[in-house]
């Protein structure tokens, strides 16, 4: 790093997520012997709530993260043979971290720590001890040693997310000058919550070590500003700021958004148009209603099941005309929370198929792969409703990219009121999806006003999720806190 100050502008971000938007794969074919073989490697973009955002943002930058379990305990000559091809092929740089450890980082004090106790769920006492995070801090050093490499004037640094929260003191230790931003993708909780942590110190010492740091809503900003006032002792709020230390960390509500363009190309695709044909057609006279979401216990999929039972027990005038198509990812499956969860799930549908089903009509239609996304808009696309049951939520992409494909239907949102979007997207039908009966309700209801009320309430959504708050705007908004916190740090540092 070199020591000079930042004032002007942000030429480039290096942007560092737990996981770089790419999953790789040996080609087993591959013989250098043979020039047809192909290449050695193999690459697939990923999807996700963080990947569709960095993606929408327009200030240059470059990647840097794990490449997953697997990478770790390839060879020292592989490794520099994969990071050559990744920036090749893609401009980034991947973070090799020791197997063993990246288990204990990820799967571990990621996942069975800071995860659950975010989404105000407490963490298992076995998962939370001092190896897993012995290994956090060791991953989190590895990804500032990947960050100070790349490092070159006019950059700053964009750190995401939970998993590297340790990421700014390493990078601090390196430089007191290198602009650092974070944004955490989910909620902050109540500090009553965030201090049972025995990291609680480390942890949020690191966060204060940035210049800025973002949320997506200002209650999370709100929860971030009295933990830390209340952890650490010289820690006070100033203005918009914290200051400890003779450092002051800017704490911003910066709620992140879609590249509208993305799903609007998608909508315009004649292999879209074509498939929302065929829809329209084959579930003509049922009202549609649409979910997608990761199979994880803070999205309330159990509940999503349970509010349909409900609907479909009050509702019989409903039966045969109703469809809920839910499309479910996969995800964290070596958890043994996640394996419980996806179980409990496919029974629960199981379920309520067997109970309401007949041989032409099967209420809840399920996939559990991951969709593309020019087929996810054409679901979106014709839906009557989107239902999201999040019992937790930073903030929830789902609902903002229905409210894009909705462009000429205007269908209903029905969203949790514990997810983020929720104080985004003002036009929504809120649910409290531990209330079973009402939210049944309150989806009955909003399906019945298709057309009527949900349309005006679709076009207050439509303009703050194409215009006031797309990626781009949450990109060049960071941007700028960011370069208006350096320059109040820069002052204070001199005071
Ligand atoms: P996630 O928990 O991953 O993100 P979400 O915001 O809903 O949740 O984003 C999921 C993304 O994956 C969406 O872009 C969606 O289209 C895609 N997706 C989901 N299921 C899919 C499927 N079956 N097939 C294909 N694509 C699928 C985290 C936080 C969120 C926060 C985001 C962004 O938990 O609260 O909104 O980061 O900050």
């Amino acid at each position: 790093f070199g020591e000079q100050q930042q004032e002007s502008n942000i030429t480039r971000f290096i942007i560092a997520s737990n996981r770089l938007p790419i999953t790789f794969e040996r080609n087993v074919d591959y013989d250098p012997s043979k020039p047809d073989s192909g290449e050695k490697w193999h690459f697939k973009e990923s999807s996700g709530g963080l990947i569709a955002g960095v993606k929408g943002i327009t200030i240059p930058y470059t990647w840097i993260g794990w490449l997953g379990q697997g990478s770790g305990s390839l060879s020292d000559e592989e490794k520099i043979e994969l990071t050559k091809a990744v920036k090749q092929k893609f401009g980034y740089t991947p973070v090799f971290i020791p197997d063993d450890i990246a288990n204990l980082y990820y799967n571990v004090f990621s996942n069975q720590v800071l995860w659950p106790i975010s989404h105000y769920l407490q963490f298992t006492q076995s998962a939370q001890n001092g190896t897993s995070w012995d290994a956090y801090c060791q991953a989190n050093r590895a990804f500032a040693d990947a960050i100070s490499a790349v490092y070159e004037e006019g950059d700053a640094v964009w750190v995401h997310d939970y998993q590297l929260y340790m990421v700014p003191h390493y990078l601090r230790q390196q430089s007191s000058t290198v602009p650092i931003g974070f944004f955490l993708h989910i909620p902050f909780p109540s500090s009553e919550l965030f201090r049972t942590l025995p990291q609680r110190y480390q942890l949020i010492d690191s966060l204060l070590d940035c210049n800025l740091v973002g949320f997506h809503t200002h209650d999370y900003r709100q929860h971030f500003v009295s933990t830390a006032q209340r952890i650490i002792l010289d820690a006070r709020a100033e203005g918009e700021s914290i200051i400890s230390r003779g450092r002051q960390t800017s704490c911003q509500a910066v709620p992140i958004g879609i590249d509208p363009t993305v799903w609007n190309a998608h909508l315009e695709n004649p292999t879209v148009q074509k498939l929302i044909e065929k829809l329209k057609h084959d579930f003509a006279g049922v009202k549609l209603v649409i979910g997608c979401d990761r199979v994880d216990y803070t999205k309330g999929l159990p509940l999503k099941i349970k509010i349909i039972d409900q609907l479909l027990t009050t509702h019989k005038e409903l039966h045969g005309k109703f469809v809920l198509f839910q499309i479910g990812i996969p995800s964290r499956m070596d958890v043994k929370e996640y394996q419980e969860l996806t179980d409990e799930l496919h029974k629960l549908i199981g379920e309520v198929n067997g109970k309401f089903g007949t041989i032409d009509w099967t209420p809840i239609h399920y996939i559990g792969r991951p969709v593309k996304q020019d087929e996810l808009a054409a679901y979106y696309a014709v839906s009557d409703a989107c239902l999201v049951t999040s019992v937790r939520d930073g903030m929830n992409l789902v609902a903002l990219e229905y409210v894009c494909c909705q462009k000429d239907h205007h269908g209903a949102l029905v969203l949790s009121e514990f997810a983020g979007a929720r104080f985004l997207l003002s036009g929504s039908y809120t649910i409290n999806p531990f209330d079973i009966e009402n939210s049944a309700e309150t989806l009955n209801l909003a399906l019945s006003e298709v057309g009527k009320k949900a349309s005006e309430k679709h076009l207050n959504n439509y303009k703050i999720v194409t215009l006031t708050n797309t990626a781009e705007e949450w990109g060049l908004r960071f941007a700028q806190l960011l370069l208006d916190s350096i320059k109040d740090s820069f002052f204070h540092l001199n005071e």
